[in-house]
């Protein structure tokens, strides 16, 4: 099959070619077939709209839903090929920055193969968000241009005109297939501007003129809004997406034969936090346009739009100054006034008002409003919002309220990730896992099965190796594959506590400095980007690089404990680092994780969680029952006291303990001051004691206890490993498939 691709295309067979030339085969091959099982079904669409799709390297996942994936890898075995050099060529969008975006790629997946019609509409970066480089332990950013002359961007004819107060620019949709797994073919569409100057970009660097919409419009995801030109361009971006979304989508249903007064039963929306919000906005100000009455426009688009919430983190809640809007989206400040107004007639309490007494406009008020459904992520996040954060919307519309537990696409974070696995899992229970995931439980029956759980830890010594290869060969730093995995991905956020865990690092250290190994050598392991005006998120990341300079120079301590940070953490090092991992580390403040999904992934995976009690943990305790994950910290509810009575004082912790004051002060000792930069050390410690507004030392002494006795369990390797295929076995809960039929059914209807 590739190799007459490649006679076509080079006039020369398979084994006569180059890795890459054999790429750009695969990719026109895997294009073609794609688009042939694209089709029209049903009358009703969904469009997911979002600022971010987190979609990975392609190739490999595209062969596996076409079903093609071992026919290749055996032909191009039989070539003197290796498919694994091959994937390696193939760049990696970076069109997104964390959960949020790959839940939104895990959902194009499970959409396509759930035969359900319905495209994502986003935004072509041509820059993504960035790539992390470090430098003399720290984090510099520089441009990720991902898209090449081949590619599975393609080109459409689709163009409009979109207008901000000052300037009109003509959009041009790109479109990549999403192909199902055994299932259909559905489109994420990218919008983009052909006047776009790369040049703009001062070399080797993220920053650019933020002024000159038309040239810089699609350069970044997430451009620095730290001034006031940022802020404006992003809701430059904001609007170029919904506006070309909405013409698409009214274009769409018309061409299907739609009435503009039916067309909730022609489309549906999906709002992806509050980064598309002013498509409720700009859809009645098209349907106007187009003769609508205002009371009947704002009628239909609430029936057609569904609002997802990712946080409630409230810094993190969209609110713009209403004096931005009315310089870039005038036209859309009229429709949102007369909103506002509705709502001020109906409802006096100031806390559900869309413009509020500041003149800002909160988005994701709009959304609740205006749209039919308000989703949560996971089942504690979802009861947050209704009983306190969104309480007050709650109370007047408790039928808009549901849950929807976030899941992940088990094609790429199981068959395409972790093959050893998947053919191991296949061979004891069949392939019926691979549709329905919930048949994963069948792995139960081998609880007591020392073959099985041989294997299965057998299997994960191996995709340790795999990565100690990898990182050797990518950083250039070795490490034991016979160590314990210990590991935290994910962005770098306070509220995600990756500074515990170093504190945690920084304990151990001593100890070992004091003469008390450990039973088993401990690897930890992170990945995390930090935004780049986001200061203590780049002190911890400097931090933990000094730390990580210390463990690998001290010859008392390497052989016991050494701190990795991967650099450039992504979708492609996500798939290398997750089968490899023991200890998955899920240890955000309880209450303001919304769910995680790599807890999920590490969870398919067989690693153990060790975690508090927030976001889609909570469930994962529930499936696997407490014997096989690791709780520690205080409560939701608790920290919901603290922060509403103020009583938290970090202080207090540092100078009652002897442990953390220790571990705190190392921060600023003489072996961290010589690896690193001594304003940004003192600058961390001083937040600490100071500040912690994420209760970092809250839960450190817990964490420090609840950490010894994982490790210590890991030595019973009977034991963990049972762990392990209970962890596996109950992962069914958290395909996408799951809560893609439960969006379909309870909010999209198709
Ligand atoms: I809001 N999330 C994200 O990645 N970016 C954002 O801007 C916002 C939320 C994340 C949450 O933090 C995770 O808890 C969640 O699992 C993920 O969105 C997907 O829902």
């Amino acid at each position: 099959m590739v190799n007459e691709i490649c006679e076509k295309k080079y006039n020369k067979p398979l084994s006569g070619c180059t890795n890459k030339e054999i790429y750009y085969a695969l990719l026109d091959m895997t294009k073609d077939l794609a688009a042939k099982k694209e089709s029209e079904a049903g009358k009703k669409k969904v469009y997911y709209i979002s600022a971010e799709f987190l979609i990975g390297k392609l190739l490999s996942n595209n062969l596996i839903n076409l079903g093609l994936y071992k026919t290749v890898k055996e032909e191009l075995e039989a070539a003197g090929k290796d498919i694994g050099e091959i994937e390696e060529i193939e760049p990696e969008p970076s069109l997104g920055n964390g959960g949020l975006g790959r839940l939104a790629a895990c959902f194009l997946d499970s959409m396509a193969t759930l035969n359900l019609h319905g495209d994502g509409v986003g935004l072509n970066y041509h820059m993504g968000l960035f790539k992390q480089v470090f430098d003399h332990n720290f984090q510099k950013e520089t441009p990720n241009p991902w898209i090449e002359k081949d590619s599975w961007l393609i080109k459409t004819n689709v163009s409009y005109p979109v207008s901000f107060g000052d300037l009109t620019v003509t959009s041009r949709m790109y479109d990549i297939e999403v192909t199902g797994y055994e299932g259909r073919t559905n489109k994420l569409h990218l919008f983009d501007v052909d006047t776009l100057d790369e040049s703009l970009i001062k070399d080797g660097t993220i920053s650019f003129d933020k002024t000159d919409i038309a040239k810089n419009l699609t350069l970044f995801l997430y451009p620095d809004d730290s001034d006031e030109a940022g802020n404006l361009l992003r809701i430059y971006q904001q609007y170029f997406m919904v506006s070309n979304a909405a013409h698409l989508i009214l274009d769409e249903c018309t061409a299907r034969g739609c009435k503009l007064t039916d067309l909730d039963e022609y489309a549906a929306i999906q709002i992806n936090d509050t980064h598309p919000s002013m498509v409720i906005p700009e859809l009645i100000r098209l349907l106007l346009e187009r003769g609508i009455t205002m009371d009947e426009a704002v009628e239909l688009v609430t029936k057609v739009c569904a609002y997802t919430n990712h946080t409630i983190l409230s810094e993190a809640l969209e609110k713009w100054p209403l004096a931005y809007l009315e310089k870039v989206v005038p036209q859309l400040v009229l429709i949102i006034k007369e909103l506002d107004k509705r709502v001020k007639a109906k409802y006096s309490d100031p806390k559900v008002a869309i413009i509020d007494e500041n003149d800002r406009v909160h988005m994701a008020h709009m959304d609740i409003h205006y749209g039919h459904s308000v989703n949560g992520v996971a089942y504690l996040h979802t009861e947050i919002l209704k009983n306190s954060e969104l309480n007050a919307f709650y109370k007047i519309y408790p039928e808009k309220f549901n849950n929807k537990t976030n899941g992940i696409t088990f094609r790429r974070w199981l068959l395409s990730c972790n093959e050893e696995l998947s053919e191991e899992i296949e061979n004891k229970i069949g392939s019926g896992f691979k549709k329905d995931a919930c048949e994963l439980e069948k792995l139960l029956s081998f609880e007591n099965d020392d073959s099985v759980l041989d294997s299965i830890l057998a299997i994960k010594k191996e995709k340790k190796r795999q990565l100690a290869d990898y990182l050797k060969h990518t950083q250039g730093v070795v490490i034991d594959e016979n160590s314990i995995f210990d590991i935290q991905v994910k962005r770098l956020h306070e509220y995600k506590r990756q500074q515990m865990n170093l504190l945690w690092a920084i304990h151990k250290y001593l100890e070992i400095k004091n003469g008390k190994l450990p039973k088993t050598p401990v690897t930890l392991i992170f990945g995390a980007k930090a935004a780049p005006a986001y200061t203590i998120a780049k002190d911890i990341i400097h931090a933990i690089l000094c730390l990580q300079q210390i463990t690998e120079q001290d010859p008392e301590v390497s052989p016991y404990l050494r701190v990795v940070m991967v650099e450039n953490y992504n979708v492609t090092k996500a798939s290398k680092i997750i089968p490899a991992c023991d200890i998955s580390e899920q240890i955000s403040l309880a209450s303001k994780e919304a769910s995680g999904t790599g807890n999920m992934k590490f969870m398919l995976n067989g690693a153990v969680t060790l975690g508090t009690r927030d976001g889609a943990n909570v469930e994962i305790g529930e499936l696997v029952g407490e014997d096989n994950i690791y709780f520690f910290g205080e409560s939701s509810e608790q920290v919901i006291e603290h922060y509403k009575n103020a009583d938290y004082c970090a202080k207090d912790y540092y100078t009652k303990d002897e442990d953390i004051h220790t571990a705190v002060d190392f921060l600023i000792s003489e072996q961290m001051l010589e690896a690193g930069d001594e304003e940004t050390l003192t600058q961390l410690h001083k937040e600490l004691i100071n500040k912690d507004w994420f209760m970092t030392l809250l839960d450190l002494k817990e964490y420090i206890a609840r950490k010894e006795q994982v490790l210590n369990d890991y030595a019973d390797r009977k034991k963990w490993a049972k762990k392990m295929l209970i962890n596996i076995a109950k992962a069914g809960f958290f395909s996408s498939d799951r809560t893609i039929a439960q969006y379909n059914e309870e909010i999209w209807k198709l």
